[in-house]
């Protein structure tokens, strides 16, 4: 038998690596880089090369499961889809009209698949609840907040120009171990290596002495959670001193004036000790940001996941902004995705702004944001009686049994539910409680175009993959479409591809409303006849692409013929299509209501004086973060061979100096808690870790009874998110603190 060649963007992070996949028939023989791809040349991880063995994975899920007697048993889709409507309906009827019974979780993979990002939100709609949670706000909410007040939408984020700047300070991620975040760029060591190699300088800011920070030409140990603090001392210098130069950037700018007040007191030496960082070394971190020439702040994980998240993502834009790299070539800058840019549609440079907590969580009141509430509210919503209360609950590629704060308490909550309905690739740690399970494709067997990803990329790339092999299981869009028909009442043997044909329009009668856009003016019917035969998720990626900024639009007259872009050309072009560097944007790209970008919002200026209590207050005693490993994929990836191979990975990472000061010793076990509950887990002692500090990676604890994993389960690890907190969030954004936890650690008994 002979072997076939096939090319594929890699959806299993943000890196968007291009593969070079050799198979027979389907079958997996090797994965390498694709040398050829115009962003990645080659570059590829361990993921990636493990993508054969995901295809393969016996456990991965190929039909419907659902619970008779108890027990997840195989069904089929008509089965599976009539159990829905059997269990829903009456429950939907009993709940007299309150929408909100049904709870929804939405997870990562979401943002990895056209499917979770075209077709997903009409199953949401369906629902009509207001009771939805992501992966979101444990991860970047707090950075989608503070770019939506300063440039007015959500995705508006400023992405660090890593190929053309000369100093980059990098706080709380590791792009290493990672391959980056909020950031789409393969090769992360290659391209700060070229920094180096051009002169220029990194910074690492982080509490460990992570893989960033070794490469690094510089590296500071940071008390978690002080980031904001480090940031506004280097603001009050960049002020103080009279470093702050905006430059042309001025004239887009409003509440310049601001910010020296409201940051005056937050000096080197007031916040040194809180942050432990010397003030002198602030002071030359400001000095040397303002000196470079082209300088770029980014932060991640670490400084959103924390108490003051929201604060620290304002405060890495107004510095970018005031040494006058924001919008600047080796800034931070705003890329210009050919498809589906949410800051590229409707009228250029002003816009109804961003609101924040238009509503609250009906227990604690913890603020909606972009239509989720934050989901460390998700177990108190599920346990307290009342009108509002959630009886039902769909997870759609999530694991929030492990992703989650307090899962211990979420798992008890999961428990008392009447309904959950889980679409996902495995019976994972959550899923192995629902009462029916839909199984997602291969990722070798869908379609696959980053339209998330490269709204946040270093380069303006538009890459599509066809499927490799045909699906063996149902298209996600169509489930979704048909979850969605059962919750609006219409039963299980809806007509899917109406539904589809009313998805698609919608976006044509957007894009016809649109000024500017080719389809103008259009009929909305007319925008779909000219898209052929294409249907799901491709024909409104075709759509978007060919009315996005480098669109080749929707035929001869409005169209901008045979260099513009296309989802037939994009099928032509397997390696990509590079569309350059990033571009200045401002201010077309501004949807704030002054057209300007807003340097000091209110609702974050409020926030402050918090933040002061916090550089006086010494929190004293251990505090756990977390970290990744370059073969992890949160919890979801540790049932591949390949991946789980060598020394256990979940272990707890401590200074020395605490080791010895607590008793413990490399290699015994640790007793770790706090308020949330206690695990006992492996230690670690290792210098790359500051003292009062503890580390322990997410997405363990595969040891539960009832998930089909059986790599993962023979290398359990533990779940670090039974120590972190639901009751400590972000002020701002209700975001979940999962770095910065206090905890209580000694030696096993
Ligand atoms: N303590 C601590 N907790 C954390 C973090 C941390 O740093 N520290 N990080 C947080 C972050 S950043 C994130 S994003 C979350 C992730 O949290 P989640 O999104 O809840 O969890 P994942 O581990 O990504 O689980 C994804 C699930 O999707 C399934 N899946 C994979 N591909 C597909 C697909 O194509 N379709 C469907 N339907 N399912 C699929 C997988 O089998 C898996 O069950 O975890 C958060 N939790
Ligand atoms: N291999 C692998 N890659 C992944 C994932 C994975 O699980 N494994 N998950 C993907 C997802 S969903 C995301 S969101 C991204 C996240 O990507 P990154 O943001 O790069 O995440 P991490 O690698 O966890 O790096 C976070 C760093 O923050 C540090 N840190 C913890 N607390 C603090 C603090 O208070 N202040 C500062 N300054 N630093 C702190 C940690 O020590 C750690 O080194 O990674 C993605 N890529
Ligand atoms: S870095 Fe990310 S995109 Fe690249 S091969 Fe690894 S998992 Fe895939
Ligand atoms: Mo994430």
């Amino acid at each position: 038998m002979s072997s076939s060649t096939h090319i594929a963007t890699c959806p299993l992070c943000e890196a968007t690596c291009g593969l070079e996949i050799t198979h027979v028939n389907g079958e997996v023989q090797k994965t390498r880089g694709d040398r050829e791809d115009v962003f990645s040349q080659g570059f590829i991880c361990p993921k990636g090369a493990s993508i054969g063995e995901l295809h393969a994975d016996p456990d991965r899920l190929t039909t419907p499961l659902v619970r008779r007697d108890g027990e997840l048993v195989e069904a089929s889709w008509e089965e599976a889809f009539a159990y829905v409507d059997e269990r829903l309906t009456p429950l939907l009827a009993a709940a007299e009209g309150d929408r909100d019974a049904v709870g929804i979780y939405l997870g990562n993979p979401n943002a990895h698949t056209l499917d979770g990002l075209v077709h997903l939100r009409a199953m949401i709609k369906a629902l009509g609840t207001r009771n939805v949670f992501s992966a979101t706000s444990v991860d970047q909410l707090p950075k989608q907040i503070s770019s939506a007040l300063m440039f007015g939408a959500g995705l508006s984020i400023a992405i660090p120009d890593i190929d053309r700047t000369d100093h980059m300070l990098i706080l709380g991620a590791n792009p290493l171990a990672s391959n980056g975040s909020l950031m789409t760029a393969p090769n992360y060591r290659g391209r700060l290596r070229a920094i180096q190699e051009r002169g220029g300088k990194v910074v690492v800011v982080d509490p460990r002495r992570s893989r960033t920070a070794e490469l690094a030409d510089e590296h500071h140990f940071i008390r978690p959670g002080r980031d904001a603090l480090l940031l506004a001392g280097i603001v009050q210098v960049l002020l103080a001193e009279d470093l702050a130069d905006p430059g042309e950037l001025a004239a887009h700018l409003d509440g310049f004036d601001e910010l020296a007040p409201a940051l005056a007191s937050f000096t080197p030496e007031g916040v040194a000790a809180s942050c432990g960082i010397a003030a002198d070394e602030i002071r030359r971190m400001a000095r040397e940001l303002a000196a470079a020439e082209r300088a770029a702040v980014y932060a991640r994980i670490g400084t959103t996941t924390q108490e003051f998240g929201t604060v620290a993502s304002w405060l890495v834009d107004v510095i970018n902004a005031i040494t006058g790299n924001l919008d600047s070539d080796g800034g931070a800058m705003f890329p210009l995705a050919a498809a589906g840019q949410t800051n590229a549609n409707g009228a250029p440079g002003r816009g109804r702004g961003f609101k924040i907590a238009r509503w609250g969580s009906r227990v604690r009141g913890l603020g909606e944001a972009f239509g989720e509430l934050p989901v460390a509210a998700l177990a108190e919503e599920i346990e307290t009686e009342g009108p509002g209360r959630i009886r039902a609950m769909f997870t759609i590629a999530g694991n929030p049994l492990l992703s989650t704060p307090n899962s211990g308490r979420l798992r008890a909550a999961f428990e008392s539910l009447e309904l959950m309905v889980s679409v996902d690739a495995y019976v994972n740690e959550t899923t192995e409680l629902a009462d029916v399970i839909f199984p997602a494709p291969s990722p070798l067997a869908r379609p696959h175009y980053d339209l998330a990803f490269y709204q946040l990329s270093v380069r303006n790339i538009a890459n599509f993959t066809p499927p490799m092999v045909s699906s063996e299981v149902e298209p996600e869009w169509r489930t979704f479409l048909r979850l969605g028909a059962i919750a609006a009442g219409q039963g299980p043997d809806a007509d899917v591809d109406g539904f589809d044909d009313l998805v698609a329009f919608e976006v044509a009668r957007r894009e016809t409303a649109t000024p500017g856009s080719p389809a103008e003016g259009m009929d909305p019917a007319a925008v779909l006849a000219a898209l052929g035969e294409r249907r799901g998720p491709e024909r409104v990626l075709d759509l978007m692409l060919r009315c996005g900024p480098y669109g080749a639009g929707l035929g001869p007259e409005g169209g901008r013929g045979e260099e513009g872009l296309c989802l037939d050309l994009l099928e032509r072009s397997p390696h990509g299509i590079d569309l350059g560097p990033l571009r200045p944007r401002l201010p077309e790209m501004l949807r704030t209501a002054s057209g300007k970008v807003e340097l000091a919002p209110a609702e974050i200026l409020a926030d402050l004086p918090r933040l002061e209590r916090a550089a006086v207050s010494d929190a004293g005693g251990m505090v756990l973060i977390g970290r990744r490993h370059l073969r992890s994929n949160n919890s979801w990836m540790h049932n591949l061979p390949h991946l789980v191979r060598g020394k256990p990975r979940c272990t707890m990472q401590v200074s020395p100096a605490d080791a010895s000061r607590l008793g413990l010793i490399d290699g015994g076990e640790a007793s770790v808690s706090s308020r949330a509950g206690s695990i006992r887990i492996p230690v670690e002692v290792t210098d790359s870790i500051m003292d009062g500090v503890v580390s322990i990676p997410h997405g363990w604890g595969h040891d539960t009874d009832g998930a089909r994993l059986e790599v993962a389960g023979a290398n359990a690890g533990v779940n670090s998110n039974l120590l972190s907190d639901d009751t400590l969030v972000d002020a701002l954004s209700g975001n979940a603190v999962l770095n910065g936890v206090p905890v209580e650690v000694a030696p096993a008994a």
